[in-house]
Order: structure tokens, then C-alpha cells, then sequence
């Protein structure tokens, strides 16, 4: 992977190689730890953020639910994460904030362990590849089902129950496809190992609802808007796997993997990416480099201290500061 010269570890700017934490920390035993994936875009206006705030927010909720009280509020992770990227000198990058349990008492009562928080910031490619936006991936129904919300926390970005999308990810690797989509515990599609899905039929488009175990993703309610201000129905309903199959289009949308078509599913052939996809694709892209007026408010600038909302306020830019 790329790295660049500095993380934020719990306040402080640290050198790369220097972030380190205890072997004994809490998050590593048991998975107490929730994150975020964001990424920040070059832009006419330099590299701004896309959808921080939502992303902090999220954070944050990802962190409530695993009874994990932040140290750090949202305007200070905020700030934070605008000031690392001007240090690093990054243009565009992956943002990974991570808040964990830290090093304290073994065991599974973590209430005594302290909560930490990391943001890395790094140069990260498109996630399934660059021919994977443009001509589209060869997906598989897992053998793994999505957590239920009767063990775990769909709607939390915790760390331990990634090991779910891991089984997935490698299951679809070793068989020979780009991704796993992942059917929730009724056998309705739920989302791929890191990507909300999204089919189109008869020039509707329909994505699993919140009901169905999903990541309440970022890039899947920007989805949503796009495509209605293009004009298009979408509807949040249970898809039944077999719709994949029948869909006309099919796409996958994620912070890393940006949007994806799906040009095959379980060995049959869906299609190139259709006209659907391909016109989502170019606004969602337009969108996220600040091309299109529509989507602007989504971004937080980092050098002209603009932010994506006004309840974010960033009084002090950092690139005055750097
Ligand atoms: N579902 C899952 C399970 C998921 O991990 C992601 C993001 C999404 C849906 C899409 O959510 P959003 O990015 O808010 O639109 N996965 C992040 C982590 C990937 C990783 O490999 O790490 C990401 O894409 O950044």
C-alpha cells in the first residue's frame, strides 16, 4: 500500500512508522473497534472531503452502539482530518479513521479499557480496480450469509464483525470472481463485502432497505439522490436473489470501490454496463470532483475552510495554518 508521513494517533500527529499500539490492545483480541472509509477528491477548488460530516456522524453512531464514548467530538475529528491531509501534502486519498479499545484489563468486560482513536490518510486507487468501473465485475452470491442484527450490528462499522465480509471476500477470490454478494439471514439480497447493491429493472431501480441487515452506506444515499434528480424511480425494498439474476443492470456503490457495474452474476451473463449505470456513474464521478454545482454542499474543502454543512464549522482552515 501507499503511505504518506503522518496519522493522527489520539491527538497527536505521529510519523508513519511510529503509530503503533500495545499488543495486548482490547480491539485486537476482540474486535472492539469500529471505523470509518472516506475519501478526498482533488477538485477546481483543491481536495475537499466527500460527505465528512456524515462520515463523522456515522463514526460516532458506529461507536455508540458498541457502548464507546468518543474523546474526540466530531468538529475536532473533523479538523483533525482536514489538518493531516494538508500535512501530508495529499491531494486526493483514503481517509480510515479508527476508534478502538485500547490496552487495560484482559477480558470481555471492555468498559475499563480506553477508547482510541486513529485517522490514517493515504493514496488509495479504485478498490476493485479501474477496469472494474469501466467494464464492469463478475460477481457470486456468497455461502455467507450477511451478520444478522440478531447477533451483531448491521448498522455499526465495527471492526470484529468485518470478519464476515473477510470470509466473503476470499470465498469470491478463491472461486475466481471480483466480489461476494452477501444475502441476508431471510435469503434476500443484502450488500457485497464492502458495497451497497443496486439493480435496475424495466428502468426502475431498487436497492435493499434497512431492514435488510445492510451498512447504511454513504455512497448508497447519495446513489439514491442522484438518481432521482436524474429523474429515475428507486424504490428501497427486499430483493430476491433471483432478481439479480433477471435484473437488466446491476451496480455496486462504496467509498473504495466508488461505483461498480456487475457484469455477471452466478456464471450468467447480466450484461456490459448499461445506460443506467453508465449515466449514475458519470454524475456520481462529476459529483465527487465538485463538477456538479447540485452536489457541492456534499464536499468539505479543505483549503478554503468551506464545509459540507453548517452545522460543521471549521474556524480555523487548516491551510492557513500550514
Ligand atoms: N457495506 C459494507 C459492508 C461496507 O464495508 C461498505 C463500505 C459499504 C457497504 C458502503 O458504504 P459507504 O462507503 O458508506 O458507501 N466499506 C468501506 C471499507 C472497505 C475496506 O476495505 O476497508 C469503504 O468502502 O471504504
Amino acid at each position: 500500500m501507499n503511505t504518506a508521513d503522518f496519522i493522527w494517533h489520539n491527538g497527536e500527529f505521529v510519523a508513519w512508522e511510529d503509530a503503533k499500539v500495545h499488543v495486548l490492545t482490547h480491539g485486537l483480541h476482540y474486535g472492539t473497534s469500529v471505523f470509518e472509509g472516506e475519501r478526498a477528491y482533488e477538485t477546481d477548488r483543491g481536495p475537499a472531503i466527500f460527505r465528512h460530516q456524515d462520515h463523522l456522524k456515522r463514526l460516532e453512531a458506529s461507536a455508540k452502539l458498541y457502548y464507546m464514548d468518543l474523546a474526540y467530538s466530531q468538529e475536532q475529528l473533523g479538523e483533525a482530518t482536514r489538518e493531516l491531509i494538508t500535512r501530508n501534502g495529499l491531494r486526493s486519498c483514503y481517509i480510515r479513521p479508527l476508534v478502538y479499545r485500547g490496552h487495560g484489563p484482559m477480558g470481555l468486560d471492555p468498559e475499563d479499557n480506553p477508547v482510541e482513536v486513529m485517522i490514517a490518510v493515504w493514496e488509495w486507487g479504485a478498490y476493485l480496480g479501474d477496469a472494474a468501473k469501466k467494464d464492469g465485475i463478475r460477481a457470486k452470491v456468497s455461502s455467507w450469509r450477511r451478520i444478522s442484527p440478531q447477533s451483531l450490528i448491521p448498522h455499526s462499522k465495527a471492526g470484529g464483525q468485518y470478519l464476515n465480509s473477510v470470509l466473503a471476500k476470499i470465498e469470491s477470490k478463491r472461486g475466481g470472481y471480483d466480489e461476494g454478494i452477501l444475502l441476508d439471514e431471510r435469503g434476500n439480497v443484502c450488500e457485497g463485502t464492502a458495497e451497497n447493491v443496486f439493480v435496475v429493472r424495466e428502468g426502475v431501480i431498487s436497492t435493499p432497505p434497512q431492514t435488510a441487515s445492510i451498512l447504511d452506506g454513504i455512497s448508497r444515499k447519495s446513489l439514491i439522490k442522484i438518481a432521482g434528480d436524474e429523474g429515475y424511480t428507486v424504490v428501497e425494498r427486499d430483493v430476491a436473489r433471483a432478481e439479480l439474476v433477471l435484473a437488466d443492470e446491476i451496480f455496486l456503490v462504496g467509498t473504495g470501490a466508488e461505483l461498480v457495474p456487475v457484469r455477471e452474476i452466478d456464471d450468467i451473463e447480466v450484461g456490459p454496463p448499461g445506460e443506467v449505470t453508465r449515466q449514475l456513474q458519470q454524475v456520481y464521478e462529476d459529483a465527487l470532483h465538485g463538477r456538479d454545482e447540485r452536489y457541492t454542499k456534499w464536499l468539505d474543502y479543505i483549503g478554503t475552510g468551506a464545509t459540507d454543512s453548517a452545522s460543521m464549522p471549521n474556524p480555523s482552515p487548516v491551510a492557513s495554518k500550514a
